[in-house]
């Protein structure tokens, strides 16, 4: 028996908020799990020191999925972000600590490698349609395969996916929430021209995406895969809010474009109608929202009896500890489809330092034992956290939208 013999949240802000979880074993083995839930980054680390942590001293640290399980259903009050994202935290670190002992990265205690790499898409954004444009042919010179393309609309002052700074973006901008405006026909004016303008500086061979991250109602989101099926899109994310999962009936009597969802999906009852009515075609829930390797397991696999691939979210606030274990998951799992990537600071690679490696669009999570990636104690505490919301948004009307 391996006992868990200690566990501590570690909270840091190298530029911007991380909820780490820490567990040593009797053996001296440690492993660590990212419990990150953009904006809302204490509840997590208040569920996993206040009413988690107790429970799992003296467990075996060799039995996850007994753990998994024991903090799953033993709590009652199933699901949820908080809950998910504090056992997905406990599972990475058992998956870290077992690949360690047995010396084995831990895509090779999944399978081993399914493929060479894992293909990743940049984020390439700007305030106009040719600005977008340039930044998508730097992530094509610099070897990308599949490329998100997010531009400014004309009359909104700001929008979702568009940055200051082309290297990093970074939402969850600002102590109190930041207001945004949202003008549906105007964004519909936009998108296609942007496909538009993309594919003709890019040619045939790229992956295009886009994200339109909640904003449409169903007919609507009919309408632009329509209006970008001409281009050939990778996908259209999150069309619609998906808590109505039928919603996505609709979309797809209207367009042949691949659809992808569920960055915000804890588990795999969010998507259950989804996968097996086949109204997806890319499941985002990831590691870090979605339990941990334990559960995403099972997502991939009732996905994969249903021609839905993985597409696992990968935005800034998921951290290094949720990349490795991400990408560990992407090299092995028979289903994978595409991962995000979005570069983090090197402020923030410094305190987590990893094992993998990014090579002309692909990355590889490396031959370390266990996830290959640690958290710098000393240099974590001289971030202290900063509160930092994301964004709301509203019509221009006033009213309340989704962000
Ligand atoms: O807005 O991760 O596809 N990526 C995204 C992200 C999300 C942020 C929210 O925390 O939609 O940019
Ligand atoms: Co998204």
């Amino acid at each position: 028996m391996l006992k868990i013999t200690s566990a501590r949240v570690i909270v840091t802000c190298p530029g911007r908020n991380f909820v780490t979880l820490k567990i040593e074993t009797s053996d001296g083995v440690t492993g660590v799990g990212d419990a990150t839930l953009n904006g809302r980054e204490l509840a997590v680390a208040s569920y996993l020191a206040d009413h988690v942590v107790p429970t799992l001293i003296g467990r075996d640290a060799h039995r996850i999925e007994d753990i998994w399980q024991y903090l799953y259903r033993g709590a009652y009050w199933r699901r949820g972000p908080v809950t998910m994202s504090a056992i997905a935290a406990v599972d990475m670190a058992l998956w870290d600590i077992k690949g360690k002992v047995a010396g084995l990265p831990v895509y090779q205690l999944l399978g081993g490698a399914s493929r060479d790499n894992v293909m990743v898409y940049g984020h390439a954004n700007g305030v106009t349609v040719d600005d977008t444009i340039d930044a998508a042919l730097e992530y094509r010179d610099q070897g990308y395969k599949a490329i998100r393309l997010q531009s400014g609309v004309p009359g909104l002052a700001s929008t979702y996916g568009v940055s200051k700074d082309k290297m990093f973006y970074e939402p969850a901008d600002a102590d109190l929430p930041t207001e945004n405006l949202w003008s549906t026909e105007r964004y519909l004016r936009v998108v296609p021209e942007l496909f538009a303008a993309a594919r003709e500086a890019l040619g045939p061979d790229i992956h295009l995406l886009h994200d339109v991250h909640h904003r449409l109602t169903p007919i609507e989101a009919g309408r632009l895969g329509k209006d970008l099926e001409p281009y050939r899109p990778f996908w259209m994310e999150d069309a619609v809010p998906a808590e109505n999962q039928e919603n996505f009936r609709l979309i797809r009597q209207h367009t042949t474009t691949p659809l992808a969802v569920g960055e915000i999906f804890n588990s795999v009852w969010d998507a259950k109608q989804l996968i097996q009515e086949q109204l997806i075609d890319y499941i985002r829930a990831t590691i870090v929202h979605a339990g941990g390797i334990t559960h995403v397991r099972r997502i991939a696999s009732f996905a994969d009896m249903h021609n839905v691939r993985t597409g696992f979210h990968g935005a800034t606030d998921l951290s290094p500890v949720t990349m490795a274990a991400a990408l560990h998951f992407d090299l092995s799992v028979p289903n994978f489809g595409i991962q995000e990537y979005m570069r983090h600071t090197s402020e923030t690679d410094a305190v987590f330092p990893h094992a993998y490696t990014f090579d002309r669009g692909a990355l590889h999570p490396g031959e370390a034992p266990g996830l290959g990636v640690d958290i710098d104690e000393e240099l974590a505490a001289r971030y202290p956290y900063k509160r930092a919301y994301l964004p709301v948004n509203r019509l221009e009307d006033g009213s309340m939208y989704n962000w």
